[in-house]
């Protein structure tokens, strides 16, 4: 008999990785996702829930909430996302009218409080800037010992940044967020461009993934034309770092073969390194910084999808 799946929330800005996370998620039957907040990055909160609902919907999951949270980060206005990454909508153009499922009527911060008193040591999976995650520190600190680890796609530490040359961008849209995040007292597992950016997910990789079948494997390799068209501009060729998804896979596979770091993680907040990421190492921190990955993510996160038989 296996265990029961490890209950996860995730906090993301659905893009188009964010979107392949999701769908990893949904795949593996060691995790389930028992609910998913939203914050501007990629897109607006709005619109990201929105993307969530219909990525759900397609995944033939209703039961799942989706809380939309901040739209704004601490220090300043969301400034309108990044549409010629993700397309206008964050799904590369492809997100049709909203479904009849509405988002949660509770912010992204009460729904995880809610949900961690529900399942003590659930763990948090964030995939966007950190803006929500600083908000829940602030507003239930009593619960942060709750939580189980928190996985996060974020920071760049030899690694050049991807909106400065040291700013990473869920670090640096959100750097005040951040830096609650870091001081507060949990377990942290972050999954940094270092680790992301070689990891790559080409077309061939993408058509792999189309032919599993069903709506969300149907849906993704659409969203991943628009996706592939930017990085062409990137890297050369029509292959896409795999940021979100591989934090997915750690988070899903604890025991993946990774090179990583302990001690305790900062972001500088001032000056022209705003935004990035510093580890100051110790053997027992509670930061976990994976520098590497052994293995293929695109493999991965192929396979991974093949196991659900998605809905058509
Ligand atoms: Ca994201």
């Amino acid at each position: 008999m296996s265990a029961a799946p490890r209950p996860v929330f995730v906090d993301c800005d659905t893009g188009v990785d964010d979107a392949l996370a999701l769908a990893y998620l949904l795949s593996d039957p060691g995790v389930r996702i028992v609910g998913v907040g939203t914050v501007s990055g990629n897109v607006a909160a709005a619109q990201a829930a929105e993307n969530t609902l219909a990525l759900l919907t397609a995944a033939g999951v209703h039961d799942v909430p989706v809380a939309i949270g901040a739209h704004d980060a601490r220090a300043g206005a969301f400034a309108g996302g990044a549409p010629h990454v993700h397309g206008h909508d964050g799904v590369g153009g492809t997100a049709g009218t909203p479904g009849e499922r509405r988002p949660d009527p509770r912010d992204a911060v009460t729904l995880l409080a809610d949900l961690v008193a529900q399942h003590p040591g659930l763990e948090v999976l964030a995939l966007g800037p950190l803006t929500n995650l600083a908000a829940f520190v602030d507003v239930h600190p009593e619960l942060v010992p709750a939580l189980g680890r928190v996985t996060i796609m974020g920071g760049a530490f030899a690694h050049r940044g991807n909106i400065t040359p040291f700013a990473e961008a869920n670090i640096g849209h959100d750097v005040e967020a951040a830096a609650v995040v870091f001081s507060a007292d949990w377990e942290l597992a972050l999954v940094p461009l270092d680790a992301t950016m070689p990891q790559r997910l080409t077309e061939a990789d993408a058509d792999r993934l189309g032919a599993v079948g069903g709506a969300v494997p149907r849906a993704l390799r659409s969203m991943l034309d628009f996706y592939l068209d930017f990085y062409l501009g990137v890297y050369g060729d029509r292959a896409c770092a795999l940021h979100d998804p591989l934090a997915a896979i750690l988070l899903a596979d604890p025991a993946a073969e990774v090179a990583a770091r302990r001690g305790r993680v900062r972001v500088i907040e001032a000056g022209e390194e705003r935004g990035r990421t510093v580890l100051a190492p110790a053997a027992n921190g509670r930061h976990l910084v994976v520098d590497a990955v052994a293995g293929s993510a695109a493999e991965r996160l192929v396979g991974g999808l093949a196991r659900r038989a998605w809905r058509a």
